[in-house]
């Protein structure tokens, strides 16, 4: 689409929006800008927009809005039902993603990561492993960097996305020349109105893939399995439980892989990231790794020298011989009963935040289960919520705040403990984000060790 002279609305003014607005009006589209939001940081975006030569309305947003519009670029936190959405839909006004628009400005290969957990991680370490090939990757998308701002790189060879539900949501031609799909389980309950929804965003990561492109998919979660025979890219596997060809998987201790032959990745034991499901997300970077010709030593090296990301099963400090641990990216439940599932030890359980429309019976289920979980504290707007959830009997404390989570914590908690901060929630009750919510773990930990002046922040 030719953007000049063209009328071009953009919905939301956050990262994704800004970079929007400013791509497109560098483009000589007429840019239109708009957030329902009022707030002081909103407002210093607008100002910047404004001395950019864009139009911004701030408030609510009516039908108006739409009047002589041509296209509608969309950020990823505005939910797909929206009046002032369902009325373009009325008018036949077209609604884009960002990452929609980016891949219309770029010709580069695209490959593009998305699960309800482990993206992050892959797409990090997808990053890494393409740099170490020479393959001048940039890493954007979801993972915090608008697409928008890395298709004009000259230097980029490839694009390494982390997509959400929320972009594919409003794609249109997108198309990956690889796609990784590593699992899908229930999120984000507020914004699709149902789990089918949310796996019908999911599957359009696949919609413009031919058999040209390749999608890789993990065979061993079910509805991710359900969706492969439908699939036209060519298909590769990655399986912990059976041997894929082509695939990825695991053979006596081995991560072994078959496109186009059999080649050994690494040994399960050379792998630094805690938890099972990190192999599924190793498996996925070895697979994007070999469809773009990368030799496996060089995947293989980044991999075992890779020790994880902030926020993921991150040791924090030792404090009275029990080890803190800073999950705060575990923002739905199966991300922290995939947590729990990386410790052999007792464990003290801190959870809440805002619920995201999801139940809390799976964490419950496994806490029954696996009699692994000695206590737990509810902190925040849904701690209440997940406390009433769990299993008769459960030792189980409310804590209004994280900091005070942590107090009770350091009480329940015995010598040879883990004290695991992975909330099964949005941070939004309280925190900017997942990051923040970390960062008010870690000083809490930190402030408890300078307290009882006994703490070891190095492993
Ligand atoms: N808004 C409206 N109208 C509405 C609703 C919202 O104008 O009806 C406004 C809000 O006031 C807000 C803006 O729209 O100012 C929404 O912005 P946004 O939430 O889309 O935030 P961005 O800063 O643009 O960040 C987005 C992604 N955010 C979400 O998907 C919620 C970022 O992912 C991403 O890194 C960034 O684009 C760059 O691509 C974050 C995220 O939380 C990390 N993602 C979810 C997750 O990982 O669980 C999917």
């Amino acid at each position: 689409m030719e953007f000049v002279e063209k009328n071009i609305l953009v919905i939301g003014l956050g990262r994704s929006g800004k970079a929007a607005s400013l791509k497109l009006k560098a483009l000589g589209a007429t840019v239109l800008a708009s957030d329902t939001s009022e707030k002081d940081e909103i407002k210093q975006v607008a100002a910047e927009l404004e001395k950019s030569g864009i139009t911004v309305r701030l408030g609510k947003q009516e039908e108006s809005l739409l009047d002589e519009i041509n296209l509608i670029v969309v950020s990823p936190g505005v939910p797909s039902r929206v009046p002032v959405l369902e009325a373009a839909r009325r008018r036949g006004i077209p609604i884009w993603s960002e990452i929609e628009l980016a891949y219309r400005l770029t010709g580069k290969p695209i490959v593009a990561i998305t699960g309800t957990n482990g993206k992050t991680t892959t797409t990090t370490l997808t990053g890494k492993v393409f740099e170490a090939a020479g393959k001048k990757p940039a890493v954007a998308g979801n993972i915090g960097v608008p697409l928008v701002t890395a298709v004009d790189d000259a230097d980029v060879e490839t694009l390494v996305v982390e997509v959400s539900s929320f972009q594919l949501d409003t794609i249109v031609d997108f198309r990956p020349k690889v796609s990784v799909l590593l699992n899908i389980t229930e999120d984000h309950l507020d914004w699709h109105p149902d789990f089918e929804d949310y796996v019908r965003a999911k599957n359009r990561l696949f919609a413009n893939q031919t058999d040209d492109d390749v999608a890789i998919l993990n065979m061993d979660d079910e509805v991710v399995r359900s969706l492969a025979p439908h699939i036209k890219a060519k298909v590769v596997g990655t399986s912990k439980k059976q041997e894929l060809h082509p695939g990825v998987f695991i053979r006596n201790g081995r991560v072994i892989a078959d496109i186009g032959g059999e080649v050994d990745i690494c040994g399960v034991d050379e792998v630094k990231i805690r938890g099972d499901h990190n192999l599924d997300n190793i498996m996925a970077v070895a697979g994007i790794s070999l469809v773009f010709g990368i030799e496996p030593t060089v995947i293989k090296e980044v991999v075992a020298g890779f020790t994880g990301l902030s926020h993921r099963t991150e040791f924090i400090a030792s404090v009275d011989g029990v080890e803190y641990y800073n999950d705060s990216k575990a923002t739905n439940v199966d991300a922290t009963v995939k947590a729990l599932t990386a410790f052999n030890k007792p464990i003290v359980l801190l959870v809440g935040g805002r619920n995201k429309g999801n139940s809390f019976t799976a964490l419950a289920q496994y806490i029954d289960i696996n009699r692994q979980v000695r206590a737990v504290v509810g902190f925040g707007e849904a701690g209440h919520e997940i406390l009433r959830a769990l299993p008769v009997g459960t030792l189980q404390e409310y804590a209004g705040t994280v900091d005070d989570a942590v107090v009770r914590a350091a009480r329940l908690a015995q010598p040879g403990d883990i004290v695991l901060f992975s909330p099964a929630c949005a941070s939004f009750d309280a925190f900017n984000g997942y990051a923040q919510r970390g960062e008010a773990f870690r000083q809490a930990v930190l402030a408890l060790g300078e307290k009882h002046g006994e703490s070891k922040t190095k492993k």
